[in-house]
């Protein structure tokens, strides 16, 4: 098969600087081998793979003499990278391991999707010099709704990777179901997190202290930080069912598996709750490495207001204690904010929420508008999985939107970075995930990396259509969106 030549600016998200010279093209040839410095051993390894897939070349990894080098240092910011590619040989480089695993995946768009083993490649040459617009660029899974397994998490983070995504949130509980084990409160996965604990009574499931340990190292691996959730104080029911002293008078509640939000609530006035707040914000804490804490706070319709306050002044506190940044749903601004707390801003009309007074007193937000970046949302009224209390959300929807002029008060320096969310009150395998969130993550994934100015829909839709193949190469499924001209 005859390798199509990529151009050297057919890449998601689109880089900072590419500078095409076509004179320069780097012909893969089957003696070519891939130079590091011991440090960078790893992402030269994880090179040479894809190009002994995509050739069948044996593409040794030396530690000098190779025509594509990987070099650590001569560059000065965490996550940004450069990639020279010339006819005589291809150079990556990075100050750190993230940068070079961030010009890796540059580098592995820029090889044809066509399959494996189809023997010369070219690359297109030039260079390219790229950093991210913004340190968090999210997305989010709900287990609570459906549960998916660590495998199929791990194949979705391989997934995501390649559009540089570097935060899974995980949304660990809910009124369904309890996904994470929590040492000294068993019930909670013994009673919540079983078959049948998901909506309409399919996918349970739970992640085991030492699945989710395992799971938080493969994604460091993969420079993606864990940002794990504990809905509170809505959202609990699971919870409630689990352990009875959790609800308002102490009652046994029953199993709920219907998608309604709202219903449940910890109680705010009982030290009980505390008791078992701190408990599980303390386990979580200790079971991650990254720095934030997801406390929820949203939807918490049957906690009067007062006791909203009262709870989120005591809790909000506590993952500080631990040693990590709370993060939570905007309603958690109503409060006084610890300094670090984070906000994640997800309404669908600009209201004062506090998140403007919040980003005023310095504090950073996460901008996940319901009608652009949750891809839950259907993509039109057809689309068979989903839901549309946000309206539909098109592939060009999701994309021609700024973070930055979505709430007054709340400008570029104010954006921690961006989220989509992916609630799975409908989605109950690995493939419906993956047609929700492809091509609209690689969208959101591009208003998180590039500069504004440099953003357009053509462009994207154009590039986008390229992904097509590689998709299905992979095995990964997409939604055939009619917006784009799919390859
Ligand atoms: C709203 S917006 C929720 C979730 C639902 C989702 C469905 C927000 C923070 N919470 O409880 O799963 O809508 O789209």
């Amino acid at each position: 098969m005859r390798a199509t030549l990529r151009r050297l600016g057919d890449v998601i998200p689109l880089p900072v600087s590419v500078r095409p010279d076509p004179a320069a093209n780097f012909l893969v040839s089957p003696t070519v081998a891939v130079s590091a410095d011991p440090a960078a051993a790893d992402i030269a390894e994880q090179l040479a793979k894809l190009l002994r897939r995509a050739t069948g070349f044996p593409v040794p990894v030396t530690e000098a003499g190779g025509s594509i080098k990987i070099l650590l240092g001569g560059y000065d910011k965490n996550e940004a990278y450069r990639v020279d590619i010339a006819a005589e040989g291809v150079t990556l480089r990075a100050a750190t391991e993230q940068g070079l695993f961030n010009g890796l995946q540059t580098l592995r768009q820029l090889l044809p999707a066509e399959g494996r083993g189809i023997g010369e490649i070219t690359l297109p040459g030039g260079t390219i010099e790229d950093e991210p617009r913004f340190p968090y660029r999210g997305t989010m899974l709900d287990l609570a709704r459906h549960f998916f397994t660590p495998d199929e998490i791990k194949s979705y983070l391989d997934t995501i990777v390649q559009f540089k995504i570097n935060h899974l949130h995980l949304h660990l509980s809910d009124d369904q179901g309890w996904r994470l084990e929590i040492p000294g409160w068993p019930r909670l996965t013994e009673v919540s997190g079983g078959e049948g604990t998901g909506v309409d009574g399919t996918g349970g499931g739970f992640l085991t202290t030492a699945e989710y340990a395992d799971l938080v190292a493969y994604a460091e691996r993969r420079f993606v930080t864990i940002v794990p959730e504990i809905d509170l104080p809505g959202h609990v029911n699971a919870a409630q069912v689990a352990y009875p002293e959790l609800a308002r008078d102490g009652e046994q509640l029953a199993p709920r598996t219907d998608a309604e939000v709202g219903y449940s609530s910890l109680d705010a006035n009982r030290e009980e709750t505390y008791a078992f707040v701190e408990d599980v914000i303390r386990e979580v804490a200790a079971l991650t490495p990254g720095p934030f804490l997801h406390i929820g706070g949203d939807e918490a319709f049957s906690t009067p207001p007062e006791d909203y306050r009262t709870f989120l002044t005591r809790v909000l506190p506590l993952p500080g204690k631990y040693g990590k940044r709370a993060v939570g749903w905007h309603e958690m601004a109503a409060v006084e904010l610890p300094p670090s707390a984070v906000p994640q801003y997800w309404r669908i009309e600009p209201a004062d929420d506090g998140v403007a007074q919040a980003a005023r007193d310095g504090h950073q937000v996460i901008m996940s508008p319901a009608d652009r970046s949750y891809l839950d949302m259907k993509y039109d009224k057809d689309t068979p999985l989903g839901l549309d209390w946000a309206g539909v959300v098109g592939v060009e929807r999701s994309y021609d939107w700024d973070p930055a002029d979505r709430l007054p008060g709340v400008g570029e320096e104010a954006l921690l970075g961006v989220e989509a969310p992916l609630w799975s009150e409908t989605l109950r395998s690995p493939a419906d995930i993956e047609f929700m969130a492809f091509p609209r993550l690689p969208a959101i994934a591009e208003i998180g990396w590039t500069p504004r100015a440099a953003r357009d829909w053509t462009s994207f839709r154009d590039r986008v259509a390229a992904f097509g193949p590689r998709w299905h190469a992979q095995g990964v499924n997409f939604h055939r969106s009619p917006e784009i001209d799919w390859i």
